[in-house]
């Protein structure tokens, strides 16, 4: 009996000091293992395994084989997903503050958006993500987007009245392509390349990297630089995830996140400068767009629509355009 209780308690405690070291968070990430969410995400992992000695360890499932970007969104809520790096497209579908990133040429470049979400803005977007179950703990980047298609460069917003354009899932998006006379086709990230392919959409739009790395070059290959959508991404935790950790730990999370995010910001301007080659040498058609007020102007109906919607995010809206 003394040996059977001695050999419980035994059994009892490794089965608990097994379940702390055991403990594994699993990540989404839509991109292929050679990106920088990608790189950034793994730098996350080293970082907090590191430093919690092995008590927590981080696996990223890439490529998106835990799902579609909305659906993980659910499941990251949910507590199903544990973490996962999300662009606030359709991250403004579950938390309306983020929505306001979204508005066409809102940042007058990329490094007023990172210092923007550096700040009060990133902070008040946080705190919407963390009121639905979501810790955000590193802004992201994600480059300007810009559309391609596979008849003709885009040079004014009439060359996309008629086209059939896919978006990410988000009215927003829907509001910006009808603002030019387009049907937008809100669509996941995983359907793209087929259907440029057999013509269910004549065009998309993304960062240089993005439209790189998915090989959609090769079904349009006309890259029209309008970049009219610079949206911030980021590393997310899971509330669920976040509450059963040790103060400690909390913090330990926080500052791999932040980290991973300032190496992942360093990443992406390399990457985009080498996807920007790589296409260039596969042929891709790039023009540039030196006078884009015609698209920002024929923004103004998705600003109106957006403030009529939020009349109390109009000072914001003014704050963000305005910031250098
Ligand atoms: C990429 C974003 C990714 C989106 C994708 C898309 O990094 O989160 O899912 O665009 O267009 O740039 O769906």
């Amino acid at each position: 009996m003394f040996i059977r209780n001695m050999l419980c308690g035994a059994l009892a405690a490794t089965a608990i000091a097994g379940t702390v070291a055991a403990e594994e968070w699993r990540g989404w990430n839509i991109h292929v293992e050679d990106y920088p969410v990608s790189h950034g995400m793994e730098r996350f992992a080293d970082l907090v395994e590191e430093r919690t000695g092995g008590e927590l360890t981080a696996k990223t499932f890439h490529s998106g084989v835990l799902g579609s970007q909305p659906d993980a969104i659910e499941q990251l809520r949910l507590g199903v997903i544990d973490f996962g790096v999300f662009n606030l497209g359709p991250m403004g579908q579950a938390v309306p503050e983020a929505n306001v990133t979204l508005l066409p040429f809102i940042f007058r470049d990329v490094p007023t958006m990172y210092r923007l979400m550096d700040g009060e803005l990133g902070e008040a977007i946080g705190e919407g993500m963390r009121e639905r179950g979501i810790v955000p703990v590193g802004w992201y980047a994600a480059g300007a987007r810009s559309f391609y298609n596979g008849e003709a460069p885009i040079e004014t917003p009439e060359d996309v009245a008629g086209m059939k354009v896919r978006v990410m899932n988000n009215d927003l998006f829907v509001g910006m392509i009808e603002a030019m006379g387009g049907n937008a086709t809100p669509m996941d990230f995983a359907e793209v390349y087929q259907s440029l392919r057999t013509g269910v959409v004549d065009g998309a739009e993304n960062n240089p990297p993005s439209y790189e790395s998915t090989n959609h070059y090769e079904v349009a290959k006309f890259y029209s630089l309008t970049e009219h959508l610079i949206i911030p991404e980021c590393l997310c935790i899971s509330l669920k995830s976040w509450d059963a950790l040790t103060p400690e730990q909390q913090e330990i999370v926080a500052e791999a996140g932040r980290e991973s995010a300032t190496y992942q910001r360093e990443l992406w301007d390399e990457r985009e400068a080498a996807s920007l080659e790589t296409l260039r040498a596969a042929g891709v058609e790039i023009n540039e767009i030196a006078d884009k007020s015609a698209f920002q102007e024929a923004m103004t109906p998705v600003y109106d629509a957006y403030v009529a919607d939020n009349p109390d995010m109009a000072p914001l809206v003014e704050m963000i355009r305005n910031a250098e």
